[in-house]
């Protein structure tokens, strides 16, 4: 049951004072079922000094040492599970670019918890019984596909758990069952609108309104062309397998930042260098700590992702901070000739181009000791007018937006629509060849 017509959950609407005591409450419970369930932290908190009673204030939470992917890695499958096995109901695996797959792990508890938070995103966004919700993500290891699928039940829509694939057939579904919402990445859906245009379909007469895209980074002026296409409103869903899944942050009517659930996750925002906790307003590395999980109490655990945390009031009237769109991860960040570029910042300017298609792809090479940086942008059809001046004419516009967003000099070159590879999931637009030639 609701707790309201507009939100799902009282905890949404906690005063700040009492959201924060219950915070702490579950900071210290954490920290002691960590300490007394898992050896590899009662070692690492002994070895630093620390003991649970130890951690009384916010500030004192900076003194427990980061949990990080090669600690999930490392201790591969269940070596981080603070309960016995028989306890643990489900399981789901987040690969990396690299080595062993990170195994995460739930007990019956966790993924009330998880539903519960993820139909409190949806119900956010507008998600109603009256809605047709379909599901097009990968439904086995990812938490995209079980994550969202029961959350959007628990609401008591119509569930359509399409996962990956066959495009057409996804939008003669959505014709078909009426459906009224979609989630998937926004890469996908950038996918989705131009097969329904092949097919002669306009997606703004498929009668979507909510679109859940996320598990990958977008731009807002994605979110624009995705909005004007399926004439829906567009939210980002923030989330990764360490912290449930999806429903850490997701964005509300309001779409200014995701709001981050801080009654199930203590927040910190640190330097990726020093690992020194930010000051208020400035960029840096999320770090969390899931405050109600069972199975995998993971602490201070470093996301790899950067973002800004947003403390003002939100029009929403929901207590828990937001964090900005997040930019990129730490290890997508790419460096050339110096100079940092998340592939994010790219796609932002490509999208702002109206001559520009939705596909794109960026190529690192290195010449001797120089570095180079090729971006690949697929053209609308309009583009190709006949006259070669035209092309180049866009060709050395799109360089120029790309230079002054950037500060970096790119070699820029037009492709024509379906050249470039689709992706079904998360989209990889970076082939970094410098270790290859
Ligand atoms: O991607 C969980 C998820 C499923 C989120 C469906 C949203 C929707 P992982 O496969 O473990 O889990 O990947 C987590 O993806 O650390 C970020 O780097 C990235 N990521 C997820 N959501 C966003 C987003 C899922 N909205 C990793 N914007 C995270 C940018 C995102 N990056």
């Amino acid at each position: 049951m609701p707790h309201s017509d507009i939100y799902w959950s009282r905890e949404e609407v906690m005063p700040e004072k009492e959201l924060e005591e219950l915070q702490m409450k579950r900071v210290r419970w954490v920290i002691r079922h960590a300490y007394e369930n898992v050896p590899f932290y009662r070692r690492k908190l002994k070895e630093a000094g620390i003991h649970p009673d130890d951690v009384k204030t916010r500030e004192d939470v900076a003194k427990i040492p980061f949990t990080t992917k090669e600690d999930l890695r490392e201790n591969y499958p269940f070596g981080l599970f603070a309960v016995p096995k028989e306890k643990v109901v489900r399981i789901h695996t987040s690969s990396g670019t690299s080595g062993k797959p990170k195994v995460v792990g739930y007990t019956a508890k966790d993924l009330e918890n998880w539903i519960d938070m993820v139909a409190r995103c949806l119900y956010m966004v507008g998600l109603r019984e009256k809605d047709v919700f379909q599901n097009m993500v990968s439904y086995t290891f990812f938490t995209g596909g079980l994550g969202l699928h029961y959350g959007a039940e628990r609401i008591g829509a119509m569930v359509v758990p399409a996962g990956t694939g066959n495009t057409e057939k996804q939008i003669r579904y959505m014709l078909d069952f009426g459906t009224t919402a979609i989630h998937c990445t926004p890469s996908y859906a950038m996918h989705i609108k131009e097969v329904a245009e092949d097919m002669g379909i306009e997606p703004s007469e498929i009668g979507l309104r909510i679109g859940c895209f996320g598990a990958e980074p977008w731009s807002e002026n994605t979110r624009k062309r995705l909005e004007n296409a399926f004439g829906l409103k567009a939210f980002d869903s923030y989330g990764l397998s360490e912290m449930n899944g999806p429903g850490v942050a997701f964005e509300c009517q309001e779409q200014d930042g995701l709001h981050i659930w801080v009654d199930h996750y203590f927040v910190e925002l640190i330097d990726p260098e020093t690992g020194e906790v930010v000051g208020e307003g400035e960029k840096g590395e999320l770090v969390l700590t899931p405050l109600t999980k069972e199975a995998l109490p993971l602490l201070r655990y470093r996301t790899g992702d950067l973002t800004m945390l947003m403390t003002d009031k939100c029009a929403c009237g929901r207590t828990h901070p937001r964090i900005h769109r997040v930019f990129g991860r730490t290890d997508d960040m790419i460096v050339v000739r110096g100079i940092n570029v998340f592939p994010s910042q790219i796609e932002h300017v490509l999208m702002r181009i109206p001559e520009a298609g939705d596909h794109f792809q960026v190529i690192i090479t290195r010449k001797g000791t120089l570095d180079e940086m090729t971006v690949k942008v697929e053209v609308v059809d309009e583009v190709f007018t006949g006259e070669l001046s035209d092309l180049e004419a866009l060709r050395r516009k799109i360089q120029s937006e790309l230079k002054k967003e950037l500060n970096l000099r790119t070699n820029v070159e037009l492709v024509e629509k379906g050249t470039l590879e689709r992706f079904k999931g998360k989209a990889r637009r970076v082939l970094d060849l410098r270790g290859e030639l």
